[in-house]
């Protein structure tokens, strides 16, 4: 494939069912194994090679949604070729939002696997080069508000993410779900910025799909093009002990999986960030795959009125 001067190394095995070349593809998988800005345990960029082992780990029918993954066209062109220390992290940001916007100009779904959550701002970027004149929105899934101005002397740190999107594409594009940790400091200019959260307790509280409708009259969220970044630590660690930076507190596996089932139509691009298989390498890198899995699923899914979960 032609990927505008980005380079791509091969993976054996590749992604679970994604069989087909990349021209025939609806979805195309990449591994962005980076994680040199991480603060506390290392170890995401091996969540690439992870995430895909554990990917053989489930059927191709998915049940509840009456979709055989087999029968659709999807490739894995393998990881970005990155340099994993931080003087690495200036071209690597570049080259994600080159994928990125090539991917999406070929009219074909990206899902890019971290990796560290700093990728997800040049992920974003590439995404709303495209869609921001249309409307287009990032909802940002995590346990952390990811809002200082700068982590370490960095900008671009995994722990300054959503305040650079937000400062880059408005307060009106930017949506986060999840949130239960954060300085002080990040927490008073989250709202001086007017950045748009809900924590973890609060979507206990009031349910994923009371917020989404909430957001969806507010902002009509729905009806807009929209990025969707997956941290894992956004899950309560009992569902997902494979990150780096765990807390306590967070949101179930179901919570996420409505996610999914509340925003699949409008969702053009996709991320799963900070895995760390070092930490547990089964289970949580199995979720990250499964997720992937299910929304391809989603978005194939042929019946209009969906009722999974009756149906389970
Ligand atoms: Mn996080």
């Amino acid at each position: 494939m032609n990927s505008k001067g980005v380079d791509l190394v091969e993976v054996d095995p590749t992604f679970a069912d994604s069989s087909s070349v990349f021209d025939s593809s609806k979805y195309v998988i990449c591994g962005v194994p980076y994680d040199a800005t991480v603060s506390h345990l290392s170890g995401a960029a091996r969540a690439p090679i992870s995430i895909r082992a554990e990917s053989y780990n489930f059927e191709t029918f998915l049940m509840d949604l009456d979709v055989d993954l087999a029968d659709i066209p999807m490739c894995d062109i393998g990881d970005l070729v990155v340099n994993n220390s931080e003087e690495g992290q200036v071209k690597m940001l570049q080259d994600v939002e080159t994928l990125m916007e090539f991917i999406l100009e070929e009219k074909k779904m990206p899902f890019m696997m971290g990796g560290e959550h700093s990728i997800t701002e040049a992920s974003v970027n590439g995404f709303m080069e495209t869609y921001h004149r249309r409307g287009g929105i990032a909802v940002i899934v995590d346990a952390h508000l990811d809002f200082r101005d700068e982590y370490l002397d960095n900008p671009h740190s995994h722990a300054c993410v959503t305040r650079r999107l937000l400062e880059k594409w408005g307060s009106d594009s930017i949506f986060v779900i999840g949130a239960r940790s954060g300085s002080k400091e990040e927490f008073e200019e989250a709202e001086k910025l007017g950045l748009r959260y809900v924590t973890s307790r609060q979507v206990n509280g009031h349910g994923i799909t009371g917020i989404l409708d909430d957001w969806d009259s507010g902002y009509s969220i729905r009806e807009r093009p929209t990025y969707l970044s997956i941290d894992i630590d956004c899950l309560d660690p009992c569902y997902a002990p494979g990150t780096g930076t765990p807390e306590p507190w967070g949101i179930s596996s179901l919570d996420v999986l409505r996610i999914l089932e509340g925003l699949y139509k409008n969702t053009l691009a996709m991320d799963i960030m900070e895995v760390t298989p070092d930490i547990e390498a089964h289970i949580t890198p199995g979720l990250a795959g499964k997720l992937i899995r299910q929304m391809i699923g989603l978005k194939e899914m042929k019946i209009d009125n969906p009722t999974w979960l009756e149906k389970l």
